[in-house]
């Protein structure tokens, strides 16, 4: 059997402001599309990017799974992820179940498998480790939880079958991006939340969600855990990173994957203010997202609109800092040894991203001499 692994679709997020639902739209079409290869679809949590989600990002959901249950005739399992609202995502699961769409909101749901032909398919929603405790009677970390309930399933499951875990955590030694708000801010923490591989012995693949770089990680004895990854890139951190849907084949255990086309392409550009203008005369893809760092002159306004001219979605902008390290002692020190004219002059291109002109250096020089004769 194959079964398509995505995860983190986030319906309904924006970059930097622009709204992302019509390329999402897009993912979802060519799920539908790519799943007639597969037997099963996995979708391991952040179906949407808020817990209440907008009306618009509902209705894209509901499109995409009535497309795979009812048009397509698949399975899909769902857990819910951080950014979901778990409660609402799951409701209705008894109707919905008869149609072949299985999620997974409550922590309990992990111990029901949904078995498709020789696989079982356990999946555990994002948990809070204390609540989840209490039900196994284990330590209130992500690790103890996933230890025990690991070794919970794994007793009562049936050796026979092909079983899958899909869940949405932190598995330890995966690597988080930009757009993981809270893998990131876990990273901050000092990372409380890994999962060691070693829980996850016993199944025959890990589906899993909430690192949004697409990565396999091996268990010990071999268990192959994988992050599906972000259908289309969500941060610059992300923009070499190629987006796929992942296939896990449970005859020969090996996973593939399968390009996402994006529909849109991020990019960052680090170089000097001419070279920058110059390369953007034969640059055939203008309209594509922009960060872009000049690297020969302050962050002012007038270079920032005539990057603008240029790259219309340029969504970051940002020039030197005044000492050209961004450290705000050594800037100042700079500054200190610099004439007022000099300074004065630094400031103007800061902030307008140009030099003054004469006629202006002119008005400065008096200003400043008409200035120290008042003192
Ligand atoms: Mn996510």
């Amino acid at each position: 059997m194959k079964i398509l692994h995505t995860s983190d679709l986030h319906l309904g997020i924006s970059l930097l402001n622009v709204p992302l639902l019509g390329y999402q739209r897009g993912f979802c079409e060519y799920l539908c599309s790519a799943a007639e290869n597969a037997d099963a679809v996995i979708i391991s949590g952040d179906i949407f990017d808020t817990s209440v989600a907008s009306s618009e990002a509902v209705r894209c959901w509901s499109g995409l799974v009535s497309g795979l249950c009812l048009e397509k005739k698949l399975p899909v399992v769902v857990c819910a992820g951080n950014h979901d609202g778990a409660a609402r995502l799951s409701s209705c699961g008894e109707l919905l179940r008869a149609s072949g769409l299985y999620i997974s909101g409550s922590f309990e749901d992990a111990f029901s498998p949904v078995i498709i032909g020789d696989t079982a398919i356990y999946s555990m929603p994002y948990f809070n480790p204390a609540g989840a405790a209490a039900f196994l009677g284990c330590k209130p970390t992500a690790a103890a939880v996933m230890e025990a309930a690991s070794k919970k399933i794994l007793s009562e499951a049936d050796k026979s079958r092909v079983n899958i875990l899909a869940a949405h955590c932190f598995a330890a030694g995966g690597t988080a991006s930009e757009s993981d708000i809270s893998a990131k801010a876990s990273e901050a923490v000092g990372g409380a939340d890994r999962i060691p591989l070693s829980v996850f012995d016993g199944f025959d693949y890990v589906a899993l969600g909430h690192l949004h770089k697409a990565q396999t990680l091996v268990s010990p004895s071999g268990t192959i855990v994988r992050y599906s990854g972000t259908p289309l890139p969500y941060s610059f951190s992300e923009a070499e990173q190629e987006k796929t849907v992942t296939i896990f084949d449970t005859g020969s255990h090996t996973v593939s994957e399968m390009p996402i086309p994006a529909g849109y392409r991020l990019r960052t550009i680090n170089d000097t203010f001419d070279n920058i203008l110059e390369a953007a005369e034969n640059d055939p893809d203008r309209s594509d997202f922009m960060k872009i760092t000049v690297t020969d002159r302050y962050g002012g306004d007038g270079a920032y609109m005539k990057l603008k001219e240029l790259y219309p979605n340029l969504l970051r902008f940002s020039g030197k800092s005044i000492s050209g390290s961004g450290n705000s002692e050594a800037a100042a020190h700079e500054a200190a040894e610099l004439d007022i004219i000099s300074l004065a002059k630094r400031y103007a291109e800061e902030k307008r991203g140009i030099s003054p002109d004469e006629d202006e250096l002119e008005w400065l020089a008096e200003a400043f001499e008409d200035m120290e004769r008042s003192e």
